[in-house]
């Protein structure tokens, strides 16, 4: 497979610095030696950067100009990425789903194909412009590529992807107005209570037996916060009670046999909050499960 990794160093979502040194903390964990060594071919595209915007700060939104100017980037990046291979963003914060997400979603429609989104996250990032309480524009991104209202600074988004095609899996922390406004909506959610009483698998398989059934494109956006923080503790969100080591490559593991990932997001990693690189390399190893690591290949016939 093709693979592009596209540097997006954007740090303008969030009130806390640090993920502008993601992309070089995924590569100093060698990311494109170890998917080269899956038997992938890797392209680095090194690191975008924003454009610029006539923009005005606001006085609540923070780094508003900046993140609008990546939102733009990020979207022309996507859309020109995607007929090439599958593209990884090396985030950066959340925010940079803005411009991936809806830059993929041209690209799907322009195909002819419908696009589902896998939000891997202890948060729903369902908030608008307006509902935001902390101003943390990483807080937005599904909201925005779903077509909410709201987002007037922001590019008009041409493809919205249907909330029915959307699910998010491992909630833990959801503010009331995104509680509200997601009852509105079709969004799948498996939080972190229906993960511990039936596991992370059924309502996975559930969700890629609709996108094959669709013949559709998946865009999986991994946030380090969906995992626990004693295994991930380079987030500035972190939240206690998160997927387990093994449930996180269960998911990697159940999207690769499923032959259907077209896209990924890596995002929120604070490589300043790390502990010798031990976030970063696990996010590494996830995204090699995601494209082929595996132990053993699954026997023909398993243990009752
Ligand atoms: C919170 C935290 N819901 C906010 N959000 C996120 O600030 O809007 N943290 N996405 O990672
Ligand atoms: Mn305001
Ligand atoms: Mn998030
Ligand atoms: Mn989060």
């Amino acid at each position: 497979q093709n693979i592009l990794l596209i540097g997006a160093p954007v740090d303008s979502g969030k009130d806390r610095k640090g993920c502008i040194m993601g992309p070089d903390a995924y590569r100093t964990a060698r990311l494109g030696d170890i998917l080269t060594d899956l038997g992938h071919s890797v392209t680095d595209l090194g690191n975008l950067t924003p454009q610029d915007t006539d923009i005005p700060d606001h006085n609540h939104l923070i780094a508003l100009p900046q993140t609008v100017g990546w939102t733009r980037t990020l979207n022309k990046a996507a859309f020109d990425a995607a007929p090439k291979g599958l593209p990884i963003f090396l985030g950066g914060d959340h925010s940079l789903a803005l411009g991936s997400v809806t830059g993929i979603a041209d690209y799907a429609a322009s195909i002819g194909k419908p696009l589902f989104v896998l939000w891997l996250d202890a948060h729903s990032d369902f908030h608008t412009p307006q509902s935001t309480a902390s101003g943390n524009l990483h807080g937005t991104p599904v909201a925005y590529l779903s077509g909410q209202d709201g987002f007037d600074d922001f590019p008009v988004v041409t493809n919205p992807v249907p909330t029915e095609n959307i699910c998010m899996i491992g909630l833990r922390s959801v503010d009331p107005a995104e509680h509200a406004a997601l009852a509105r909506t079709n969004v799948e959610i498996a939080d972190m209570r229906a993960i511990d009483e039936g596991g992370i698998r059924a309502p996975l398989a559930e969700f890629l037996a609709k996108v094959d059934a669709a013949d559709g494109l998946l865009h999986v956006s991994l946030d380090v916060d969906f995992l626990d923080p004693d295994i991930a503790p380079a987030v500035g969100t972190t939240v206690p009670g998160g997927a387990t080591l093994r449930e996180a490559h269960l998911v990697m593991e159940l999207l690769h046999d499923s032959g259907r990932v077209t896209s990924l997001d890596l995002v929120e990693l604070n490589p300043f909050m790390d502990e010798r690189g031990k976030t970063a390399s696990l996010m590494v190893d996830l995204t090699a499960s995601l494209l082929g690591r595996r132990v053993f290949d699954r026997p023909t016939r398993s243990f009752a």
